[in-house]
Formats: C-alpha cells, structure tokens, sequence
C-alpha cells in the first residue's frame, strides 16, 4: 500500500487507522473522508481530508480520480443497534456505500477493505468456537448488510479480479473514539463510567458472551491482512478475528482489580440483548493465522490496565 483512500475517516476505527497509516505510509499518502468534518481533528489537521457522502457515487469517484491512490478502506456504515432501529437506511448506507465504493476501486484498480462482524452470524450459526466457514443466517439488519457485503466482496474479486480482503470483527474497544449505536458499546462505556463514577449500568445482561478486541490489535490486523501474500489467501470476506470472549461480570471484575469499590448493577436493553443472543459467544480465528499470520498482543487484564491508564491520561 502506497496510497489510501479511506471513508468514515472520523469513525471508531476510522480516527485511529488514519492516524497510524500516516505514521506508516506518510501523511499526504493517506486521504481522510467522512460525512461531516471537524476541523479540530487530527485527522483533518494532519493530512489530506475530503468532506464524502459515500452514498454519492460521483462524488466518491470524482475524489479517487483526483488523489489516484491504490488502496480503499472503507469503513462508513451504521451498526447494529442504530441499523435495527432505521433498517432502511442502514440498507441504503451500508449497502449503498459499499457498492459504490467496490465499484470505484474496480474502476480505479484499488486493492480494497472492508470489515465485516460477528453480526454476519446468527442464532443458527455454532456459538462456541464458530468455525470460519459455516452458517450465516443472521436476524439483524446488519447483519444481513453484512452477509451481503462479504458476499459481493468476493464477487467483485471473481468477477472483476479486485483484490478485496476484509476480517470479521468482535466488539472493538478503544479509548481514544467512542464508538456510536454498537451492541458491545457497553464493553467501552464500563472504563469511562468506573473512572467517572465508580458504578456502571449494563445494558447487556450478565451471562451474555460476546468477541471482542482491543484497537491496537485490531488496527494492526486490517495492516497486516492488507500487507499479506495475496497468493496465501484462500479465504477473503472475510476472516474471523478475536482476542477475547466475556460477560458484563467478568469485564467488571477487571475492572475491580484496578478500582475495588467499582459496581455493576443491570438495565437491560431488550433490542440490543436480542442481537448480542444472536451473535456467537466464541469464534475461531484459526483462518487468519494461518493464512496472513493474524495475531494479538491484549487479552482483557492487559487491555484493561491500559485502557484505565490511558483514559486517566486524557483526564477521565
Ligand atoms: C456492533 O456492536 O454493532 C459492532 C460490531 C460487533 O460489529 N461493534
């Protein structure tokens, strides 16, 4: 990778990736879009930053014909909870996005990545250790938006020869965005809650499981899968990825090493604990490691301490 298109820019991953691929690739190589801006950003203050709707086709290949670059990440979409609550515009953006944007990179002859999540998987599927390839019904908008994508991913790679790659992701946690409308949003609010008031409300019950990894590993893991062999990979859209599996209690037992008069009390949202019932408690990345090496440095007492010391750093 040279040159990186990237949309959704200011998102959850987004504002990260952008960040360490600068660092990486240089700061002109790497073109920041999102639908809105904010000049406050490093993001927008430290390379090139395109305002882009990726709903607007034209827009979105008016822009790659201007910077030429060899990479497209696409990142914007909705997820899941807010994609449950306005299903047809999580169709319309999530859909309509990534056609536009694999439709670009054929075009432009861009390698291209997208993630997909442990929603692409549903109440059918295996939950413990669910194998790579197996059964993906799931019951969710996004879900559904996810199947799909992975879907037309490997057809544009088919068809058309793009090279698109792309990994399943479990809850990502991060202190530096929040992220906004997930299902596991509540595995990052617990850290700015037990810092902030010492007590946090779940609205996932205890005894739900779900996948999740710490930014680090997950920004190294789109880097390292980008890098890779094409001529290794056998699957594409897209890998399963995990670092590590919990529940409400035992994140918050985590935390309590840290701060022993945290509490955990429960609220439970009924729409968001669906979805977290119809995802896996489990999945098994054993594709990714051993096709492109996939690997992780956190697992929860590491995340954990750095998160509270980070967060604790930017005054929380
Ligand atoms: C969500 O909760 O919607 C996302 C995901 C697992 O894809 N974090």
């Amino acid at each position: 990778m040279k040159k990186i298109f990237i949309t959704g820019a200011l998102g959850q991953i987004g504002a990260e990736l952008v960040m360490k691929m600068r660092e990486i690739y240089g700061n002109s190589n790497v073109i920041a879009t999102d639908i809105k801006i904010d000049k406050n950003h490093n993001v927008f203050q430290s390379g090139p930053f395109e305002i882009l709707d990726v709903t607007d086709a034209k827009l979105m290949n008016e822009l790659v014909t201007k910077y030429k670059p060899d990479t497209i990440i696409h990142l914007a979409a909705l997820l899941s909870a807010t994609a449950e609550s306005k299903p047809l515009l999580a169709w319309n953006i999530n859909m309509g996005g990534l056609v536009n944007a694999l439709e670009v990179a054929k075009e432009h002859n861009c390698k291209f990545f997208t993630p997909s999540s442990i929603g692409a998987f549903g109440p059918s599927t295996p939950k413990e250790n669910t194998p790579q390839d197996t059964l993906q019904r799931p019951t969710t908008m996004y879900g559904v938006n996810k199947v799909a994508g992975e879907l037309l991913c490997d057809y544009y790679y088919h068809k058309y020869g793009v090279d698109t790659r792309g990994v399943r992701f479990p809850g990502l946690i991060s202190y530096v965005a929040l992220p906004g409308g997930g299902t596991t949003d509540y595995a990052v609010d617990i850290y700015y809650e037990a810092l902030k008031s010492g007590k946090y409300t779940s609205n996932i019950a205890k005894g739900t499981y779900m996948d999740m990894m710490y930014m680090p590993d997950a920004l190294n893991s789109i880097i390292d899968l980008m890098e890779a062999d094409s001529s290794k990979l056998i699957h594409r859209n897209a890998f399963n990825v995990t670092s590590m599996s919990f529940d409400p209690e035992e994140i918050a037992s985590e935390i309590k090493k840290h701060i022993p008069t945290f509490t955990i009390d429960y609220d439970v949202d009924p729409v968001k604990q669906a979805i977290a019932e119809s995802w896996p408690n489990s999945i098994d990345p054993s594709s990714a490691i051993e096709e492109w090496g996939f690997k992780v440095k956190y697992d929860l007492p590491k995340m954990t301490t750095d998160m509270l010391q980070k967060l604790k750093e930017k005054g929380i």
